[in-house]
């Protein structure tokens, strides 16, 4: 008998610093989604296609952390969040299971009253619990909240649950075709890879306030035959920041180029030469034509995801 391939879309949805990247990087086997422990780290919704020969393909859409937009820019992130709610065969709310459940917890979970899509409570970081028994209370606290239609205690970071998510996730798929050839894997251009990993570094290396207001964006991409030539601007909003990036006498900046060439040399396989600029543009959260350009697909007129 002929096992029915299923298909579909899935979103991560959550709040900020949850691990919906991890998940989604590790969920893939590769690196889609920058990873930090900065809330709002990510910006826009990244695509990860998982396709399992014979037997389904799921669609991932990383989506960044809920919360209260202020700027334009947060704003523009939770119009993405909003979009990955609709049109989606099943949804995961990410939630960090070593914290308490809170008024905040409440708040992000309000989101989901919007979409009529069976949503399932992943409990993420179950690794840091010393004390498993915590785990039962927080899930009765969640479901209390919300009617999930399944929970999954996992640990992105160990690979722990993931089999069992898997399989909940393939369970909450209808029966479909294949939307991408097998090989397919993100809809993401390498060029906008190269800006996030970058900006990824700039996160690890600075605190408090710098990464909300680090944007990068590659001015240049050259490729040769031997090796790729990727210029690059990092922009910030005040000179006390550019100089932080920096570092004294620049240390700062050739660490953050040297960890992001060297990871993007892993992940496209080629010889790279990465030329990093740090540029001081005040308010430029604010500014409409700026944010189109940044992600690439207002920048490249695509429909939104
Ligand atoms: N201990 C532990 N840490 C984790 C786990 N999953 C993610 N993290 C850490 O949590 C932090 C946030 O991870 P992200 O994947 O960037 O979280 P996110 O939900 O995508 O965050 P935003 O993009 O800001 O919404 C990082 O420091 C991760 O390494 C996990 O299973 N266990
Ligand atoms: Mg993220």
């Amino acid at each position: 008998m002929l096992r029915i391939f299923r298909s579909g879309f899935v979103s991560l949805v959550g709040r900020p610093n949850t691990g919906k990247s991890t998940l989604l990087n590790v969920l893939i086997g590769q690196k889609l989604a920058i990873v930090a422990d900065k809330p709002q780290t990510t910006r826009t919704s990244i695509q990860g296609v998982l396709t399992l020969p014979g037997e389904a393909q799921v669609i991932f859409v990383d989506t960044p952390g809920i919360h209260r937009a202020d700027t334009a820019l947060n704003k523009r992130m939770m119009d993405k969040v909003r979009a990955a709610l609709e049109e989606r065969d099943l949804l995961l709310f990410l939630v960090d299971a070593s914290q308490a459940f809170g008024e905040e917890d409440r708040r992000a979970i309000d989101i989901l009253n919007k979409t009529s899509t069976s949503v399932v409570l992943v409990l993420n970081k179950v690794d840091l619990l010393k004390d498993k028994g915590v785990l039962l209370p927080l899930i009765e606290h969640y479901k209390a909240a919300y009617e999930f239609v399944d929970y999954v205690p996992v640990s992105a970071v160990k690979g722990l649950g993931l089999d069992e998510l898997r399989r909940v996730i393939l369970e909450g798929l209808p029966e479909g075709p294949a939307y991408f050839p097998d090989d397919y894997v993100t809809d993401q251009p390498e060029r906008f890879l190269a800006a996030e990993l970058i900006r990824e570094k700039v996160l690890h290396a600075t605190r408090q306030e710098v990464p909300h207001s680090v944007a990068v964006a590659v001015d240049r991409w050259e490729q040769a035959p031997q090796i790729t030539r990727i210029y690059a601007t990092i922009r910030v909003e005040r000179p006390g920041q550019k100089a932080i990036v920096i570092g004294s006498h620049g240390a700062g900046l050739k660490k953050i180029g040297t960890l992001a060439r060297q990871e993007m040399e892993r992940l496209f396989g080629i010889r790279i030469y990465l030329s990093l600029h740090v540029r001081v543009q005040p308010g430029w959260r604010e500014k409409a034509i700026f944010l189109d350009a940044l992600d690439w697909r207002t920048m490249a007129g695509e429909d939104d995801l």
